[in-house]
């Protein structure tokens, strides 16, 4: 008999109609062997952004099983995964709530033990890991996939020294958490990896516990190069916020227009061309890497794509001529050297571009 609090198992998906079935079944057997669980007092909420029957799948599945189940179906799917994870906690009668995915690479046979490590209470997050002490990560689909999710596990490590310590597996999306301790106005949740979100936004206590993550069912994966850079900007912006991301795709591109510099006046062009070329090559750079990495979650409300290109472009080529101007007027009137003028006014432009960038360029489309 179930002694302690309820538990709402929350799943997001998409186009995952040929799991929902399987899925079901196994929860409501887990739940079934499990003593510590009961099906009264464990519900599972469906959070689904699909295009395919899921829905119907789960009202199916629903008939079949003693737990509560519910489909919030989302016609506008606003964060991808990671929103749909939110609206879930949201949702939940209870909470203790436990995250996991629809295609049972995250085996339900382990709920009920993630369930009773977090009763004894001191813990916000158990999270279910792939890399600590008998865990594996075998079940991703391919060797890239597991080097790649490794390697970014490593780096997302290193740049959370602090907030990450306790977690060997922040990328995982098998995880139970107490909703209560969780700020869910503060997270900003876009793309996959909800429980990074969670952990590098607020100090929360880790416990962890082994899973081994199987491959999937049936279905198609959703994970691809676009989550990739989904993922490259969650990370920019979590470590350093949207004006410090904007700096260093900038310094990157300072360091691609000196090369650029370099390599033209090397072949035959002159200096006049080469810098003109190399500092427009440079703007049109800066501004695709901006337009993902840095403003990507704001595209959805502003102008279209050539509306912020021309926009970007444009400002940038007036603010380089009149700084340029600046300059020698400053030398001119012998205010300053060329080389402090040149830092001053870069500085200031910096500043001055950042702000139109995130006021104009990126503004909500009027309605
Ligand atoms: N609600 C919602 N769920 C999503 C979205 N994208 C993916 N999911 C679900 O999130 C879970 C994880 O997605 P997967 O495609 O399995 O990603 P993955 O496990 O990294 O990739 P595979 O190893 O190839 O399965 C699944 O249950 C998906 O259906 C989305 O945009 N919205
Ligand atoms: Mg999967």
């Amino acid at each position: 008999m179930m002694a302690g609090p309820g538990l709402s198992i929350i799943v997001p998906t998409r186009n995952e109609a040929a799991n929902i079935a399987e899925l079901v079944r196994r929860i409501d057997r887990a739940v079934a062997c499990d003593a510590s669980l009961e099906h009264r007092a464990t519900e599972l909420i469906v959070v689904d952004d699909s295009t395919d029957g899921t829905p119907q799948a789960v009202a199916a599945a629903a008939a079949e099983t003693l737990l509560a189940v519910r489909c919030v179906h989302r016609e506008r799917p606003e964060g991808g995964l990671g929103g749909a994870v939110v609206v879930g906690l949201r949702a939940a009668v209870n909470d203790l709530c436990l995250v996991m995915d629809a295609d049972l690479q995250h085996p339900p046979e382990r709920i009920g033990d993630l369930y009773r490590r977090a009763l004894p209470g001191g813990v916000d997050v158990v999270v279910a890991s792939r890399y600590v002490g008998g865990g594996s990560a075998k079940g991703l689909a391919s060797a890239l996939r597991r080097g790649v999710s490794g390697v970014g596990t490593l780096l997302l490590k290193a740049m959370f020294p602090i907030r990450l310590a306790a977690c060997t597996d922040p990328m995982t999306g098998f995880f139970l958490c107490d909703r209560r301790r969780i700020d869910l106005d503060g997270l900003k949740p876009q793309g996959f990896k909800i429980l990074l979100e969670m952990l590098a936004r607020q100090r929360l206590r880790v416990a962890e516990l082994p899973f081994d993550f199987a491959s999937r069912h049936a279905g198609q994966s959703k994970a691809s190069f676009r989550q990739g850079l989904h993922f490259l900007r969650q990370m920019l912006q979590l470590r350093f916020g949207r004006m410090s991301g904007f700096a260093l795709v900038g310094a990157a591109g300072a360091v691609v227009n000196v090369a650029l510099v370099w390599l033209l006046t090397r072949g035959d062009v002159g200096v006049l061309p080469a810098t003109l070329i190399a500092a427009e090559v440079t703007i049109v750079a800066n501004f695709l890497l901006q337009d993902r990495l840095v403003f990507g979650d704001l595209r959805r409300h502003a102008r279209g794509f050539w509306g912020r290109f021309l926009r970007s472009f444009s400002f940038n080529n007036v603010e380089s001529s009149i700084r340029i101007a600046l300059v020698l007027w400053f030398v001119d009137r012998g205010w300053m050297s060329a080389t402090m003028a040149t830092a001053v006014l870069l500085a200031f432009a910096f500043v001055l571009r950042y702000v139109f960038h995130a006021l104009v360029v990126y503004a909500p489309k009027k309605r």
